[in-house]
């Protein structure tokens, strides 16, 4: 592959890459790697390099964006101080099964913020890591859901299976608050001291591991590991669409969808949407 990334448009950090291998000894995740100072978003990096035929584990990683995106086309704001990275995964599965991937993501960053900082953030279905009320981090889940019939004879897998998984993830680690949303905190604001690229080595192995696990037992041990860290019990708001519903999030079922009761003590389950905390 080229030292210059057609979708990056700029120049790849070999300085940067070489600090970040060093720490990426331990997992297989994060070969090849790229490291950028400075790019667009580095999903869409990542999106080109897996349609060019880029390994799973490929690692896109960017100590800044410009154009940043969170979900729905919002935007994630990502100035100097933050941890900017995507992850190629060939996970061979249907695509049904693809958004238990922010799950994976967002135990795997809570685990690694834990284990480097003993700060405990709280995860926010289903993609969302809080600290004291505010986003620390924030995943994105981006599917290829078309398989062309080069890309089929290339990997293994079901018909149905989706070629690839684009997994993103943006932590506020030294990130001066001001530049950052009022919603928003970092983990140097919140009192805790740790390296970007050491963040960065420790996540990926949690997210080896739990992919692993996932990929070997579906999504029942995940889903053990993941309650204690949700805020079930709670008031949430949800957006689906255009309308909101309100209620006491009681759990997250076998397939990684959010149970809700509902003011009418109904109990529903939603698949994908937007969680709002109440205050
Ligand atoms: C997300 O979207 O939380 C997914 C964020 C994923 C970012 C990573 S960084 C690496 C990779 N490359 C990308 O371009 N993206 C991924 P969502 O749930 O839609 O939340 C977006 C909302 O979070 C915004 O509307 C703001 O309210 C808030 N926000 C924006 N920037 C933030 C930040 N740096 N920290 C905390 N909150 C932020």
């Amino acid at each position: 592959m080229s030292a210059r990334n057609p979708v990056a448009d700029a120049p790849r950090d070999s300085a940067l890459e070489r600090r970040l291998a060093a720490a990426l000894t331990g997992t297989r995740l994060g070969r090849p790697l790229y490291g950028f100072q400075r790019v667009g978003s580095t999903m869409d990096v990542a999106k080109a390099l897996a349609e060019e035929g880029a390994p799973e584990g490929a690692l896109v990683w960017a100590a800044r964006q410009d154009h940043g995106r969170g979900r729905l086309g919002r935007v994630w704001e990502s100035p100097e101080g933050g941890a900017y990275l995507s992850l190629v995964l060939r996970p061979m599965r249907p695509p049904a099964e693809v958004p238990q991937l922010s799950l994976v993501a967002g135990l795997s960053a809570a685990e690694a913020i834990r284990e480097l900082t003993t700060l405990s953030p709280s995860i926010r279905w289903p993609n969302d890591l809080l600290l004291n009320g505010r986003k620390v981090a924030g995943i994105l889940i981006e599917a290829s859901t078309v398989r062309s019939e080069g890309r089929r004879q290339k990997t293994e897998g079901k018909k149905d299976d989706v070629p690839y998984v684009v997994v993103g993830i943006g932590i506020n680690v030294a990130t001066d608050p001001k530049d950052l949303p009022d919603t928003a905190t970092s983990l140097a604001a919140s009192g805790a001291a740790c390296g970007p690229h050491h963040l960065t080595a420790v996540l990926c192995s949690k997210v080896d591991g739990w992919y692993d696990i996932w990929t070997a037992k579906g999504f029942t041990p995940i889903r053990e590991s993941l309650c204690p860290w949700l805020n079930l019990g709670g008031l949430v708001r949800l957006t689906i669409g255009g309308s909101q519903v309100e209620g006491q999030a009681m759990d997250v079922d076998e397939e990684g969808r959010l149970l809700v009761r509902l003011e009418s003590g109904v109990v529903k389950t939603f698949e994908a949407g937007e969680v709002t905390l109440l205050r």
